[in-house]
């Protein structure tokens, strides 16, 4: 690739960082994180490099999905702030040369929605279309769609005696996208935001849109650990219409906008994805995949992925790279070795993410090597997917710590613990207690330990994403993976005359670099996670090393 070639597009040069707002910063003492308390850290954000905050959702919420279920897509939610907050915030953000972007949540909304209320109150209710009624088949639901967070996907409404379709909790029922009315609302709803200056939407479960016609039951494959979600695949995700509603979304409102829009996809090849990012699509910019996520640290898996990804994407296409977000558990207790090397560990995820193909994502607390939390009772989880799994494993007869053992590593309130600013009592949150417990090892890990430790892990954040941005090669350059015997990563970024080789050690254990056969006696380090003695025929336990050639 010839620099000359290369089209230069802000979204793509980007570094994104999500804010769950709830647990992000407290401002006036009620325990829950909100505007004022992000405002706050601004300076912080501005500091570590990065260039677009994305918002977990801000809008007015009964909060059973914690803002995932809206109730009002006009209004801040009450415990985040006012209006006013938010154009202060905005306001700020852009001063500091930063863009915000906002959470898309509109494949449902809350049930306490006024839409859904008229929808409920009777089959002609000018509202009743605006959800997906369905009645029973032989007394039972209309079909075996499960709900992401157990149960069935159907509510039974003895009202009308009829169902109503809720891929997620019960108090968020789908939307119909087939009804034009509904899309002309959220249309105008995404228009009122951009014009308040938004600069793009993380789009929810974006290509669930569109259901299969019909509504016609699932395969199920009771095999697959997962067997619930496997249906998912065939009925709910990436259905033909979905190109319909992006293409109209796309004409309609975001081609009058310069944003960026990344769409949240589970289920997706990237050849699917492709249908939807590619440039003449006029669909959407990105979308998240969570390959990694999801590839039970299986680096084979991983190199596999990243390159089809590339592969795939390089010509007309652009991709993200994404390990942490509010629904993962952390990735630094996933893949690394937090007991011995947590910050060598998170040092190699963080070279990972920001030298690998695609605009990356990183996750509040990433950033200082945030881990799990191991919450010893049910009281102490708020996430209702993890909730509902508990009560269903003892209603199958598991013992309480039994059943508390099979979701504390999966609960996505591993990412939800709050944020770790100081060594206070609760962590410099909140001045009172949280909505949700802190995790106990914030005296050790928080930011005010982190700015005064040259080799932090905040500290080589801040140094590499400035690399980053003065080398585009690690944005744009040819991406090359290198033959190397797991668990060592290699690949390089060519870009004109300036050729990077990134290595990866994804192990706890010392390897002898020479068998691999790498030729790196031409490149210079310009980047390690070891500060002293770099010997290129060695990798150290989770080393992580950036070499530079010109050509
Ligand atoms: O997530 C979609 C989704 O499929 C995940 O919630 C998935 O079920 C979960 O990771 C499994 O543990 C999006 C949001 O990111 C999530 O927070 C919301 O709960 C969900 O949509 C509904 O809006
Ligand atoms: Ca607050």
């Amino acid at each position: 690739m010839c620099f000359d070639s290369i089209q230069r597009i802000w979204w793509k040069e980007v570094v994104v960082y999500q804010i769950y707002p709830r647990s992000f910063k407290d401002s006036n003492g009620d325990g829950i994180g909100d505007l004022r308390g992000i405002i706050s850290k601004l300076d912080y954000l501005r500091d570590l490099g990065v260039d677009v905050l994305w918002l977990s959702p801000i809008y007015k919420s009964p909060n059973d999905d914690y803002g995932y279920d809206v109730s009002d897509y006009y209004q801040i939610m009450t415990e985040f702030g006012k209006k006013e907050d938010f154009e202060k915030l905005i306001g700020e953000v852009h001063e500091r040369g930063m863009k915000l972007i906002l959470d898309l949540v509109v494949n449902h909304t809350s049930d306490e929605h006024p839409w859904f209320i008229e929808s409920k109150k009777s089959k002609d209710n000018s509202k009743r279309d605006y959800y997906i009624w369905q009645k029973g088949k032989n007394g039972a639901e209309p079909n075996n769609w499960a709900s992401f967070f157990g149960g069935s996907a159907w509510e039974y409404d003895s009202l009308t005696d009829e169902y109503y379709l809720h891929l997620f909790s019960k108090k968020q029922p789908d939307l119909n996208w087939e009804n034009p009315e509904v899309r002309q609302e959220i249309y105008s709803m995404m228009k009122s935001w951009l014009d308040k200056g938004v600069d793009g939407f993380r789009m929810d479960v974006i290509n669930f849109l569109a259901k299969a016609p019909g509504f016609p039951y699932a395969p199920m494959d009771k095999n697959n650990f997962m067997y619930k979600y496997i249906h998912a695949s065939t009925m709910y995700a990436n259905q033909p219409g979905m190109h319909e509603i992006l293409k109209e979304m796309n004409q309609k409102v975001l081609s009058k906008y310069d944003i960026m829009t990344v769409g949240e996809c589970h289920y997706i090849t990237p050849e699917t994805a492709l249908s939807y990012t590619a440039k003449n699509r006029k669909e959407l910019d990105m979308v998240f995949q969570f390959d990694i996520v999801y590839s039970g640290q299986d680096l084979s898996k991983i190199k596999e992925s990243i390159w089809k990804w590339y592969d795939v994407h390089k010509e007309s296409s652009w991709n993200t790279i994404t390990l942490n977000n509010h629904d993962t558990p952390r990735q630094v207790s996933v893949f690394g070795d937090t007991e011995n090397y947590r910050g060598e560990s998170a040092k190699l995820l963080a070279t990972f993410l920001l030298t690998t193909p695609g605009t990356p994502f990183l996750y509040q607390g990433e950033e200082i090597g945030m881990t799990n939390v191991i919450f010893d009772k049910i009281k102490s989880f708020r996430d209702i997917g993890s909730i509902n799994r508990y009560y269903s494993l003892l209603k199958q007869g598991k013992a309480p710590e039994e059943a508390l053992a099979n979701i504390v590593p999966y609960s996505r309130d591993n990412a939800r613990t709050p944020f770790h600013w100081d060594d206070s009592k609760y962590a410099g949150f909140s001045e009172h207690s949280p909505w949700i417990d802190v995790n106990p090892n914030y005296q050790e890990i928080n930011v005010k330990n982190s700015l005064n430790d040259p080799n932090s892990i905040l500290n080589y954040y801040r140094s590499l994403i400035t690399y980053r941005k003065k080398n585009l090669a690690l944005i744009y350059g040819n991406y090359v993976p290198m033959e190397t015997n797991n668990p060592v990563y290699a690949y390089k970024r060519i870009l004109d005359k300036n050729v990077f080789l990134i290595l990866l050690n994804f192990s706890s254990n010392v390897l002898d670099l020479s068998v691999n056969k790498l030729n790196i006696d031409d490149f210079e380090v310009v980047f390690s996670n070891y500060s002293h003695n770099i010997d290129k025929n060695v990798l150290k336990p989770w080393q992580a090393m950036i070499f530079k050639k010109s050509i």
